[in-house]
């Protein structure tokens, strides 16, 4: 049986892990979601190793895909593949799990959406395709929980407006409506990819104080993932 004692999983008086991904535009608000779950005793959080993907040995993988993503998408998803990759093999050390993003959504928002804009050459998309799926077949990628933070391209728009990365600085609205449409497709209607979890919704144009109130609301479905 599974029991949730302050915070911890527990089955048949032993600890049972699991892993929940946190999914979601640009600037849907992941990282405020993260920092919120934190602050749980046994829970490790897992952010996205944006830094890596904007310093890789003194080049900025990320700031060269946005100003010319034909030459250098292929480059970044490669980086993108590898990081993502190295956080899910991470051994565990805590009951909980909680990791911004995926190798998943990698591969099925970001290079699918630099593909099919025609911003990525065939021939990159079948050898980034071609090592996923290697990866995905030889390599056990635990998750137990999609939470899947839902907003709209036009929250997303004005939120990266104010937080003015530099990177981002050329991101149109446009961009934005395609990953948007790209993860409903993924994740709500289930119309692209498979879904390697079950998938909770959160709704996440509100405000911080309403986002925060909602977390709390979904703290046991969240934290009981494995029941
Ligand atoms: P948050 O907390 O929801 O505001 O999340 P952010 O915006 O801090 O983090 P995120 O994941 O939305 O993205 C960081 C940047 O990296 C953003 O410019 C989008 C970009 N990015 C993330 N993953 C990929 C990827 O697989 N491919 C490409 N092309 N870009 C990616």
């Amino acid at each position: 049986m599974l029991s949730s004692s302050q915070g911890k999983l527990v089955r048949n008086g032993e600890e049972k892990k699991s892993v929940i991904w946190i999914e979601g535009n640009i600037a849907s608000g992941k990282t405020t979601c993260l920092e919120y779950f934190s602050k749980t005793s046994d829970i490790e959080v897992l952010t996205e190793p944006v830094s890596k993907w904007r310093n890789v040995q003194g080049c900025n993988p990320l700031g060269l895909m946005y100003q010319d993503p034909s030459r250098w998408g292929l480059t970044l998803q490669t980086y993108v593949q590898l990081t993502m990759l190295d956080r899910h093999v991470l051994p565990m050390s805590t009951p909980v799990r909680m990791m911004e993003r995926s190798i998943y959504s990698a591969k099925y928002i970001f290079a699918e959406n630099l593909y099919k804009s025609g911003k990525m050459p065939e021939v990159d998309f079948a050898v980034l395709s071609e090592w996923f799926e290697w990866i995905i077949k030889n390599i056990a990628i635990p998750v137990d929980l999609i939470v899947y933070l839902q907003t709209s391209p036009q929250t997303c728009y004005e939120r990266l407006k104010q937080r003015c990365r530099e990177e981002e600085k050329v991101i149109p609205l446009e961009y934005l409506e395609s990953i948007h449409n790209l993860y409903e497709d993924w994740l709500i209607h289930h119309k692209s990819f498979e879904v390697p979890a079950p998938v909770l919704v959160i709704p996440a144009d509100h405000d911080l104080k309403k986002m925060l109130h909602q977390y709390e609301e979904n703290r046991e479905k969240i934290l009981m993932a494995h029941c």
